[in-house]
């Protein structure tokens, strides 16, 4: 076996807490809602009853209400901020109050199609149908097809520069002290900044305010952008949902399914902008599109199959953004204003973000981008090791080590290419 692949197995097994993942030790000692479902799509290529635990494990966390949160806290640790006590919400097994990027049902998809586990995959379809259910109820109320986010951190992508205009209206005050804990695991330069720290709790002391209420939130929020990676992720999501309705006999679901995707497919194709040769998030407090260039808008790849000329330009843009990187994607634009390529979300090259790209980059005719990308990818982590993610002017690996989404990410990325997007 290639030992980087042992390597990523054993990563996954160090940082196994009990059928759950954890990103990496102390940094993140709970398991986390989109890294625990890429995490699940690499146990799937080995270990299907892994897998499937991995995602059962994260539905417990799910709220009545449908919500599957971002945090679910199965076990006490003090090495995280903040912790239950801050989100204060009243689930019956402690988790944070607010959710992140919907890859549950993409990672059912290809766990269902590796073991074909009706019994074991419908409780989970569920799941992610009630989730997908909340998000068009919640998070888009006026019926607009774009999901909003009512927190950065919702967004897997804290400290973008998307955020910035946004973010500077969210005050930095706070009830809840801000005891951050991650800068004595990494180094402060590699984090987001302290004051967005402070608006980060700000909101969380917000929302808690409103008892964790869907339409409360959506009255009170400071922050409230509709954001294109996300809705991207759900349609794709979406499409995998309709699937799984039909294979699992569930033709009753299918119609409201399709017309989720239908919607979401429309309202994405409106945020195109051919101007930037990219999609665009709304800010919904002042109404304006976002244009900070960041990797968001290249997602769109990933759930639409798109017009010749719309590909070709935002391909062109990728090919501009990579030139003479060590590692591609970055998450921001070199040269930006706000670009800085050791700063978490604000430049550097992420491998599940490379992973969603490749996939889109096949499913719209680009395989040799792909290749390129999927190759650079490869080459980081095996010079680098797991690290949480790359430096892409020097290729280092910086934040987190030994973290499992790198080694999900690295064991799709080796697989033979005819399989990579598992269809
Ligand atoms: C807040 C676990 C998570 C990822 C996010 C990443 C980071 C948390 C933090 O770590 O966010 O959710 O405290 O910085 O931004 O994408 O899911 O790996």
């Amino acid at each position: 076996m290639n030992v980087h692949i042992a390597e990523a197995k054993r990563i996954l097994v160090a940082n196994d807490r009990g059928g759950y993942t954890v990103p990496t030790e102390r940094l993140y000692p709970f398991q986390w809602n989109w890294d625990s479902a890429f995490v699940a799509m690499g146990f799937a290529l080995y270990d299907t009853d892994r897998a499937y635990r991995e995602l059962e494990r994260l539905a417990e966390g799910q709220w009545a209400d449908g919500m599957i949160p971002h945090i679910v806290f199965h076990q006490k640790s003090d090495t995280y901020f903040p912790g239950p006590n801050v989100w204060r919400t009243s689930h019956t097994i402690q988790t944070s109050g607010i959710t992140q990027p919907p890859v549950f049902a993409i990672a059912l998809k290809k766990l269902h199609d590796a073991a074909g586990d009706k019994a074991r995959s419908l409780p989970l379809y569920e799941a992610a149908l009630r989730w997908h259910r909340w998000w068009y109820a919640a998070r888009d109320p006026e019926g607009t097809g774009l999901v909003a986010l009512l927190h950065p951190w919702e967004s897997g992508s804290d400290n973008s520069p998307a955020w910035d205009v946004a973010l500077a209206r969210v005050p930095t005050t706070t009830d809840t002290p801000v005891l951050r804990k991650d800068t004595g695991h990494v180094n402060a330069s590699m984090r987001p900044r302290d004051e967005d720290y402070s608006r980060f709790i700000h909101l969380v002391d917000n929302y808690a305010a409103c008892g964790w209420n869907p339409e409360a939130q959506w009255q009170k929020a400071p922050f409230k952008v509709a954001e294109i990676q996300t809705t991207a992720i759900l349609l794709k999501a979406g499409q995998e949902l309709e699937a799984l309705a039909r294979e699992l006999g569930r033709t009753e679901d299918v119609a409201e399914i399709a017309a989720f995707n239908e919607k979401t497919r429309k309202a994405i194709l409106a945020q195109w902008r051919p101007a930037l040769s990219r999609f665009v998030s709304r800010d919904l407090v002042s109404g304006q599109d976002i244009e900070a260039p960041t990797q968001a808008g290249f997602i769109p790849l990933l759930s639409l199959d798109l017009e010749r000329s719309i590909t070709d330009a935002l391909v062109a843009e990728m090919s501009v953004w990579s030139r003479g990187l060590k590692v591609a994607f970055p998450t921001t634009k070199p040269g930006f204003t706000g670009w800085e390529p050791k700063r978490y979300w604000r430049g550097p090259s992420w491998a599940i973000i490379n992973w969603l790209l490749i996939d889109g980059l096949q499913r719209n005719g680009r395989p040799e981008f792909a290749e390129q990308l999927r190759k650079s990818t490869i080459s980081a982590i095996e010079t680098e090791g797991f690290a949480e993610y790359f430096d892409p002017t020097t290729g280092e690996g910086c934040g987190g080590l030994s973290f499992s989404w790198t080694a999900a990410a690295y064991m799709w990325l080796v697989k033979p290419r005819s399989n990579c997007s598992g269809e």
